[in-house]
C-alpha cells in the first residue's frame, strides 16, 4: 500500500479546483469548437480510445494501418484500425472479467511491444486509468509507482516481472493480476496476456465515460518528495487531436513516427493518442537508438511526420549528416522536437541532413499536450520554442509574496505561465491536492520553467526554477536518486545535480557524505554507483559520484543542490547567506 497521506484525495470523476475556472475561461468557446469535431459517446460522454480507434472503424477506415510495429530483430507486424479495435475490445472484456473497472489503475512495464498499445487502449475503453512505467526503471522506482498508483493490473514481460516486481509483490497488496506478454506463470495471479485475450470476445460496448473521468496517470518528479502522479481525464483527447492536426497537420493515412517511449508522457500523448485520433498510421520501433536504423525507417516507411527529442538529434549529429545521404526522405513533411532545449544548430542541422528543419515544441506532463510550438507556415525562429497555439494564452510572470503573480513584459525573464482553460490540463496530483494547488495562481498554471518572450510572441527557454533535471529527455527528481543512496549503510547524506553532457543534456552526479566510521575509497565509490544502479535502473542511475565531508545545507537542513551544481561548474557561488555556517562546501 502507498503510505498514508494527510492530503485531500481526489476521486475519479471528482471535479478539481481548476475545472470550474476552466469553464469560464475566455478560451472556452474555442475549445468547444474543437470538442464538437469529436464523436463522443451517447449521453454526452467522451472516451479517448473511442476517438482514437473506434470512430475510424465506424467511418469506414477500419482497413487503414493504425500501428506498424517494427521489432528489435527485424519482425514487422501491421495492425489495422479494425484489428486494434478488436484487440482493445478483448482487453477491455478481460479487465471486466477480472473485476477491474472505472477509476482502477492498470499499469504497463514494458518496452515498445504491441501488447502495451493494446493494453493502453483497452484500459481506456474499460473506463480504467492507464498508467505507464518506463521499462528502464529499476525495482525501486517501479515499486514506488505501482504502490502510489495502487495498481490493480500490471502488463509486463516475464523478464521485467522477475527482475523488477516479483520480489516486491508482498509490498503491493493492490496488485491482484500480472499479465505477461510473453507467456504465463505458474504463480497465482500471473497470467499469459495472450491466453486471456484469446478467451475474450472482440466485441465490446464502451461504457459511459464522462469527459471529466480519469483516463491517464503519468508519474513525474519535483524537487522534493516521491514522484507525483499527474491525472488526466478523457477530455484531454480534445487537445491531443487538435494539436495532432494543428501542429503536425496530420490527416488520415499519414505516416507518423514518434521516437519517445510510452513510459513517458510524450510516448503516450503523441506516441499513441494524438496520431491515432487523427487517423494516421503510427510507426513504432521497438529497438533503441541507432542512426542507420532510424534513417532506414524514415525512408522505408515513408514517414511524413517525425517527432523526436534533442538527445536523439545530438546523437544523429555526432554520426554526421553523411549517414542520411542516399536515403530517400522525400516523404518527410515535418520534423519536430520536444523535451529539452533545442539549440539553433540542431534546428538547422535537420534542414541539412533531412531536408527539413526541426520545429521545437514545448509542453509538460502536466499540460498533457503541446501548448507552444514552431508551426508550419509560420516563421521558424531557431532556438525558440515557438508561439502559443490557438486557444492558448501564455505569459511570463513573477510570483508575488502574497501568492499572486505579476505579468512581465516582452524581454523580461520570469516563469512561463499558461492561462487555465485548455482541455488537457492535468486535474490533480494523485493524493496530493496541496502540491496541485501550488501550481496555480490568479487563474494561471505556473510551469516551473524560466523563459522570456520576444516582441513577436516567441518564447525562449532559459532553465528550470527547481532541482529537477532532464537526462536523455527523461525528467528525474533528486529525491528518488538520493533516497536510493541513503539506503546504503555508509551514506549519511546525498545530493543530486545535473551535470551538462554533450549528448544526454545532463547526466546525474551525486555528492555523498559518509557516516562516521566509513572512509572514502575507490572501492566504496564503485560499490555505491553499483548499489544505486541496481535499485534505480539505468535510466535514473547516477553516472558520477563524489565524496564530500559535509553537504552544503540551509539553516533548516535542506541540501543546497544549486550550490553543489554551481561549484561543480565553476560558477560564482552567489548568495551564501542561507548556508548553515557549519556546512560550507569543502574542496
Ligand atoms: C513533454 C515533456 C517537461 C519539462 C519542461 C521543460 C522541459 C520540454 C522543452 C523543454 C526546453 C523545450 N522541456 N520541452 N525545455 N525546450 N521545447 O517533456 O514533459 O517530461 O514533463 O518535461 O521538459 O523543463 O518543464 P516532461
Amino acid at each position: 500500500m502507498s503510505g498514508t497521506t494527510t492530503h485531500q484525495r481526489l476521486e475519479p470523476g471528482e471535479p478539481s479546483p481548476n475545472v470550474a475556472a476552466a469553464a469560464t475561461a475566455p478560451a472556452d468557446s474555442f475549445w468547444a469548437v474543437a470538442r464538437s469535431e469529436l464523436e463522443g459517446l451517447p449521453g454526452g460522454g467522451l472516451n479517448i480510445a473511442c476517438e482514437a480507434v473506434d470512430r475510424h472503424v465506424q467511418a469506414g477506415r477500419g482497413a487503414t494501418v493504425a500501428l506498424r510495429w517494427r521489432g528489435k530483430n527485424g519482425e514487422r507486424r501491421d495492425f489495422s484500425y479494425a484489428d486494434l479495435a478488436g484487440l482493445s475490445n478483448r482487453f477491455a472484456n478481460m479487465l471486466r472479467r477480472l473485476g477491474v473497472g472505472k477509476g482502477d489503475r492498470v499499469c504497463t512495464l514494458a518496452g515498445r511491444i504491441p501488447e502495451l498499445y493494446i493494453a493502453a487502449l483497452g484500459t481506456l475503453k474499460a473506463g480504467a486509468v492507464f498508467c505507464p512505467l518506463f521499462s528502464a526503471f529499476g525495482p525501486e522506482p517501479v515499486r514506488v509507482r505501482l504502490s502510489k498508483s495502487r495498481a490493480r493490473v500490471l502488463v509486463t514481460t516475464a523478464l521485467l516481472y522477475q527482475r523488477k516486481v516479483q520480489a516486491q509483490r508482498n509490498d503491493l497488496p493492490d496488485l491482484a493480476q500480472v499479465l505477461l506478454a510473453d507467456g504465463g506463470g505458474a504463480e497465482p495471479g500471473v497470467h499469459s496476456f495472450q491466453a486471456l485475450l484469446d478467451a475474450e470476445s472482440d466485441q465490446f460496448t464502451i461504457p459511459f465515460t464522462a469527459p471529466e473521468d480519469w483516463a491517464l496517470l503519468h508519474f513525474t518528479s519535483g524537487t522534493t518528495g516521491t514522484p507525483k502522479g499527474a491525472i488526466h481525464v478523457h477530455e484531454a483527447i480534445v487537445a491531443h487531436r487538435f494539436t495532432g492536426r494543428r501542429v503536425f497537420e496530420l490527416q488520415p493515412g499519414d505516416i507518423y513516427w514518434c521516437t519517445a517511449d510510452p513510459g513517458w508522457v510524450t510516448g503516450v500523448s503523441y506516441g499513441i493518442i494524438a496520431p491515432l485520433a487523427c487517423g494516421a498510421t503510427l510507426v513504432v520501433d521497438e529497438a533503441d537508438f541507432d542512426a542507420r536504423r532510424w534513417y532506414a525507417i524514415l525512408e522505408q516507411e515513408r514517414v511524413n511526420v517525425w517527432y523526436t527529442a534533442p538527445t536523439a538529434i545530438r546523437m544523429l549529429m555526432r554520426v554526421g549528416a553523411e549517414a542520411a545521404q542516399g536515403c530517400d526522405l522525400s516523404a518527410l513533411r515535418f520534423a519536430a522536437s520536444v523535451g529539452e532545449p533545442l539549440n539553433p544548430a540542431g534546428v538547422l542541422w535537420g534542414q541539412e541532413a533531412l531536408g527539413r528543419p526541426f520545429h521545437d515544441t514545448w509542453w509538460q506532463t502536466e499540460t498533457g499536450a503541446i501548448l507552444i510550438a514552431n508551426r508550419l507556415g509560420q516563421e521558424l525562429r531557431p532556438g525558440s520554442m515557438g508561439r502559443p497555439l490557438p486557444g492558448i494564452t501564455a505569459a511570463i510572470v513573477r510570483r508575488r509574496p502574497d501568492g499572486g503573480v505579476d505579468l512581465l513584459d516582452a524581454g523580461e525573464e520570469g516563469e512561463l505561465a499558461v492561462r487555465i482553460g485548455w482541455p488537457s490540463l492535468f486535474r490533480g496530483y494523485l493524493d496530493d491536492a496541496e502540491r496541485y494547488r501550488a501550481c496555480f495562481a490568479d487563474g494561471w498554471y505556473l510551469s516551473g520553467d524560466l523563459a522570456t518572450r520576444d516582441a513577436e510572441g516567441y518564447y525562449w527557454f532559459l532553465g528550470r526554477n527547481d532541482d529537477v533535471i532532464k537526462s536523455a529527455g527523461h525528467l528525474i527528481g533528486p529525491f528518488e536518486v538520493e533516497s536510493a543512496l541513503l539506503q546504503h549503510p555508509a551514506v549519511a547524506e546525498a545530493g543530486m545535480i545535473g551535470k551538462p553532457d554533450a549528448f544526454a543534456g545532463h547526466i546525474i552526479k551525486v555528492f555523498v557524505a559518509l557516516k562516521p566510521g566509513y572512509v572514502a575509497s575507490a572501492a566504496l565509490h564503485k560499490e555505491l554507483l553499483g548499489f544505486a544502479r541496481t535499485r534505480l535502473g539505468p535510466a535514473v542511475a547516477p553516472r558520477e559520484l563524489e565524496f564530500m565531508a559535509d553537504l552544503p545545507k540551509t539553516r533548516s537542513g535542506k541540501i543546497l543542490r544549486r550550490l553543489l551544481r554551481d561549484r561543480e561548474l565553476g560558477l560564482p557561488l552567489g548568495d551564501l547567506s542561507v548556508l548553515d555556517a557549519d556546512a560550507t562546501p569543502t574542496g
